[in-house]
């Protein structure tokens, strides 16, 4: 298993890649979507988060699909500090808004993602990660919910309040919308949805060597702000891979949001997915409570026995990259950056621990 660091955009430069390589990290994963481009209440120094029915930030330029320049001159920054670049997380709503709506420009938005599919392989950037859900990621508050009363997230209970019309996956994707809000669909309705984008791009990821990863929905309710939302118990996962066999149909597998799911066992899950081999990369996070009511926490203070999970990953083979997801912040003048570097502490130890273990019993064989 190898260690990366989650950036957003507006994080993705050499200081931030030099402290990835001082933490042990060998992989980055970067987000190109610029989520807090004209949010009112989303500090850039911590993981979006809007409010509870608030919006992210503004769409990107629907004309400017990234180039095959960009993403590799990006490749080329991460490499040149010493590290790999893994995956990009997250399509922009600009991009494939009317995929997620089965709206009229879905024809268009499908060529989008092929496309953007096709240069990610040219500039040889292996996973895009994704979210399919129209609500994205909402409900959230913030609070010192974390030890020693860190700043942190959580869900308090569901939100209905409807999705104003030009807004999809918490970012406003046109702001001359007429007045109103998104009817609402039913879940086969965003299966068929799903199915569709996958049975049309799947075949272009193969020829391009480039792997989909799917998130599930976090908040993890059957429904937020009156939709349907997909994968919200871990069985909903195992739907997603039969929808197509192809070995580019892999999973973002956030550890948070599974064990906040009310169904299922999280070590379970882990094994189950991880035996089949679709873990695309993970997400290592840890958390308190289950829908509707949780918050998430320090690495090693959370329900989850993040020790164990890591035993049931090498026992299964998994040998793909783990980022810290989200951490609380900490009280000092680098909360975001202090949090990441608890928790990649954590995890190098952790991972270390493992590899110890092996050579101790002989099971590895030596290079
Ligand atoms: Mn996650």
């Amino acid at each position: 298993m190898k260690l990366g660091l989650g950036l957003y955009r507006h994080m993705l430069n050499r200081d931030n890649y030099a402290f990835a390589v001082q933490a042990g990290c060998t992989h980055v994963i970067a987000h190109l979507v610029d989520y807090f481009k004209g949010g009112e209440s989303n500090p850039t120094n911590n993981q979006p988060t809007g409010g509870k029915d608030g919006v992210w930030g503004i769409a990107g330029d629907p004309q400017h699909l990234w180039t095959v320049e960009e993403l590799s001159r990006l490749r080329a920054e991460v490499e040149a500090s010493g590290l790999q670049l893994e995956a990009i997380e997250n399509l922009d709503p600009a991009h494939w808004h009317d995929i997620l709506l089965d709206g009229q420009l879905r024809s268009a938005h499908i060529e989008n993602v092929k496309t953007i599919i096709r240069r990610m392989g040219a500039a040889g950037i292996p996973i895009l990660g994704y979210n399919f859900s129209l609500a994205g990621v909402c409900g959230r508050v913030r609070g010192p919910f974390a030890r020693g009363g860190a700043l942190s997230v959580g869900l308090d209970g569901p939100v209905d309040t409807p999705i104003p019309n030009g807004m999809v996956w918490n970012m406003i994707y046109d702001q001359q919308a007429p007045t109103g809000t998104l009817p609402s669909i039913s879940h086969e309705e965003l299966w068929r949805r799903l199915e569709a984008f996958l049975n049309e791009v799947l075949p272009v990821a193969e020829e391009a060597g480039v792997t989909l990863a799917a998130h599930p929905d976090d908040p993890p309710l059957p429904t937020m702000r009156q939709q349907p939302r997909l994968v919200y118990q871990p069985q909903m996962y195992q739907r997603l891979i039969e929808v197509n066999p192809s070995p580019r149909n892999r999973l973002e597998f956030c550890l948070g949001t599974l064990s906040e799911m009310s169904g299922g066992d999280i070590y379970s899950t882990v094994d189950q997915y991880s035996r089949q081999n679709r873990l695309a990369y993970v997400h290592f996070r840890n958390v308190r409570g289950k829908v509707p009511r949780y918050s998430e926490t320090f690495i090693d203070d959370g329900d989850v026995d993040m020790l164990r999970i890591l035993s049931i990953l090498d026992r299964n083979g998994f040998a793909g990259v783990l980022i810290p997801d989200h951490t609380p912040q900490m009280t000092c003048a680098a909360p975001w950056h202090a949090g990441m570097a608890h928790t990649l502490g954590f995890m190098r130890a952790a991972l270390m621990s493992i590899e110890n273990g092996k050579r101790l019993s002989g099971a590895s064989t030596p290079p």
